[in-house]
């Protein structure tokens, strides 16, 4: 099946035997009659499995080329999932431009469990080799980072992690697997905050993982179960319904995004964009080669560069709506300095490029020409 196919058929065969429903019922219930102690259809609770959850789960990894998928409550409780893998002493090393959030998580709640995180660029994976040592169990990459739009050769990434037998996980939430799909890459997971293009809508919290692997999926299914975080079946529903017009989507938002991208760049009120696509993007050649397209997510800086020239154009903007979160269908404007990563301490955050002066633009689907011209009059 190819990928167009895969979002709307993938996994879904018999998901609904009683009466052959096109789209899997909301399942909404907790608990299944069991005939005898033991005995049931191979559902018993719903923390523990759901079938709206599973035919999303299903469409998931089939769209990530996995055999497993999982979903989860938000993208964090994904990721939280995947630090669980994890024992105190283990090291983690991780890109060091990623969604603040990440960032917390790791620094404000697994580094106090006793595991010790590196942050590190990636744009020369090599650079990986020095932070290795025995105790390394996993490798967190964010391509196209959050929100510096740096690309991490991910195939490279894998022949390190590999030779080491360390865990290498993706987190695919700004791509998607319309534009990139990091287990074909080498990925051991590949992780989503569904919140974001697969829920599409910005209606939805959730996140996934996908996985090739049965023994890490039943380590994970373990924690998913064992610790909760699991999303409700109507949300799982429109995650699925997401996904089923991702590609036709992600095409729009690939467009929108090169055509923003372009012309903020000659805009005289911008100093910097930064966008994987331009043939000077110091990772082009590994976006063109791992990535189908460039996405729709977009930053720039003001030329005024000050904070106050960065909250008064956001404040301006009408098309866009300055809003936390990115991929729904309407274009969002952020300041991630204020906002997404604020807990990402000021020094650490302007070393990796996260000024005052950043914006980050989530180019939605509307018509084009609307856009532009919202953003030219508040940059005027
Ligand atoms: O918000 P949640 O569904 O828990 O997902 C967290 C997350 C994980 N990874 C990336 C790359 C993300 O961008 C996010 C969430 N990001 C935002 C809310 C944002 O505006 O950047």
């Amino acid at each position: 099946m190819k990928f167009n196919t895969k979002t709307i058929h993938g996994g879904q065969h018999n998901i609904d035997p009683a009466y052959n429903s096109v789209m899997p019922p909301i399942y909404q219930t907790t608990t299944y009659k069991q005939s005898t102690p033991g005995g049931h259809n191979g559902f018993e609770y719903s923390r523990s499995g759901n079938p709206t959850r599973d035919a999303l789960e299903k469409s998931i990894a089939s769209i990530e080329s996995g055999h497993y998928g999982l979903a989860f409550g938000s993208g964090l409780a994904a990721i939280d999932a995947v630090l669980k893998l994890l024992k105190p002493g283990d090291e983690v090393i991780s890109t060091n431009d990623l969604y603040g959030g990440s960032y917390r998580l790791f620094t404000r709640i697994f580094q106090d469990f006793g595991v010790k995180f590196h942050f590190i660029g990636m744009e020369n994976a090599d650079h990986i080799e020095n932070f290795v040592n025995e105790n390394t169990k996993l490798v967190w990459v964010e391509t196209p980072t959050n929100p510096m739009m740096n690309i991490i050769d991910i195939e490279a990434v894998a022949n390190i992690t590999n030779k080491h037998n360390i865990l290498l996980a993706v987190d695919n939430t700004f791509a998607t697997a319309y534009l990139q799909r990091p287990l074909e890459l080498g990925a051991d997971i590949v992780m989503h905050s569904a919140t974001k293009y697969l829920g599409g809508h910005s209606d939805v919290v959730m996140g996934s993982l996908v996985v090739n692997d049965k023994d890490l999926s039943e380590r994970l299914y373990f924690i998913q179960n064992a610790s909760g975080a699991v999303p409700g079946p109507q949300d799982c529903f429109l995650v699925l319904r997401g996904i089923k017009t991702l590609h036709v989507r992600m095409q729009r938002h690939c467009e929108n995004g090169k055509a923003v991208a372009y012309a903020l760049k000659i805009h005289p009120n911008v100093s910097k964009v930064y966008w994987p696509g331009f043939e000077d993007h110091p990772n082009h050649g590994i976006a063109k080669r791992q990535m189908s397209d460039f996405g729709g997510m977009v930053s720039f800086t003001t030329k005024a560069g000050t904070l106050v020239s960065a909250v008064k154009l956001v404040e301006k903007l009408k098309v866009f709506t300055l809003a936390e979160s990115l991929g729904g269908v309407e274009s969002l404007a952020g300041h991630p300095a204020s906002m997404t990563h604020a807990s990402i301490p000021k020094k650490d955050r302007e070393k990796i490029g996260v000024v005052d002066s950043l914006i980050r633009l989530s180019v939605g689907i509307e018509d084009v020409e609307d856009l532009l011209a919202d953003l030219d009059q508040a940059l005027a």
